[in-house]
């Protein structure tokens, strides 16, 4: 068999579990998860190794309606995932109670032309069954060539079987290729100076409610890797409004404490030793509005 490898995007709507699915695929934690939709706001990108094949998976933000600022970085950043992904996956997640959303994810990879399967999430809600039936024989009769897997992050022991189920359909959709596109040692392209900025991005959305997380970002200033026993990180959260700096420091730095603690958790297992993580809060005034802001923020649409 000849070796193929090739970029695989995932297309959802937001909160389908498109990280969950990638996290579970690459069996590291790459992609931050929280329960909150439009978590994911930049590609995230993961490999899967195969005897014959490695997959690019690649995370892309929820897909949204076209808005302004952010929310337009956002849906531009799923097209070009579109765009640029060899093959596509259509997430769908049972628990989305507005049909139409799941049509539009259809729709967008249909348009694409690009060789495509699903996979339906969630689907260990049994409130959701008859949904799960319904979803099913619809695609059976629309698309009768496509194949659909079925994924639920509450599966224990059947997680190797999905792998490598979705491996085999997968590999049959990316190109023949000479050699794996990424070394086969490492798990993602990211830096782990990146990967710590989601990881204290994902403890704010965890530990903070209503618009607040939405108008956050976190900026790595320093990463010192000197000592080998210990990594010092220096990260700033920045908020959009002068109002909301009290909020995530709480009373007497009890929430700014709160996810300090949570996030140096993470930390300390993604570097693999103990880690020194200071947090500090900076207003930038509606930065996910001004473009020049979010640039600064890295929220710039990568031009390939
Ligand atoms: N019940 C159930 N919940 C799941 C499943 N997969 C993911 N979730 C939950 O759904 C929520 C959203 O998961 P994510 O993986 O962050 O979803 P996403 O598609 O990446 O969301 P965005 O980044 O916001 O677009 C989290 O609370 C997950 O724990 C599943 O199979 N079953
Ligand atoms: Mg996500």
């Amino acid at each position: 068999m000849n070796y193929r490898a090739g970029f695989l995007g995932f297309i959802g709507q937001p909160n389908a579990g498109k990280s969950t699915l990638l996290n579970t695929l690459v069996e590291e934690k790459v992609s931050i998860v929280t329960d909150k939709p439009q978590t994911t706001r930049r590609r995230v990108i993961g490999f899967v190794q195969g005897e014959n094949a490695q997959i690019v998976l690649v995370d892309a933000p929820g897909v949204l309606k076209a808005g302004k600022g952010l929310n337009a970085f956002l849906q531009k950043e799923a097209e070009d995932v579109i765009q640029q992904s060899d093959a596509l996956c259509a997430v769908l997640n049972l628990d989305e109670d507005n049909k139409s959303h799941l049509d539009r994810i259809l729709e967008m990879v249909v348009q694409s032309k690009k060789p495509w399967f699903v996979i339906m999430t969630k689907v260990d809600l049994i409130d959701k069954v008859h949904r799960r039936e319904r979803l099913r024989n619809e695609l059976r009769e629309k698309y009768p060539q496509i194949t659909v897997l079925e994924f639920s992050n509450t599966w224990t022991g059947d997680m190797k079987t999905f792998r490598n189920e979705f491996l085999r359909i997968a590999s049959g959709l990316v190109p023949e290729s000479p050699a794996p596109l990424y070394d086969p040692e490492l798990f993602t392209p990211h830096t782990v100076r990146e990967l710590s900025a989601e990881v204290i991005r994902e403890k704010c959305f965890e530990s903070l409610s209503q618009e607040l997380p939405y108008q956050l970002a976190v900026r790595i200033k320093n990463f010192e890797e000197t000592d080998p026993t210990i990594t010092r990180i220096f990260a700033d959260i920045v908020v959009s409004k002068e109002s909301h700096k009290p909020i995530i420091i709480g009373k007497a730095g009890s929430m700014i404490k709160k996810i300090g603690m949570a996030a140096r958790k993470d930390l300390e297992k993604l570097v693999g030793h103990q880690v020194f993580l200071n947090l500090d809060v900076i207003v930038r005034e509606d930065w996910f509005e001004n473009g020049r802001l979010m640039k600064e923020l890295g929220y710039v649409v990568v031009e390939e």
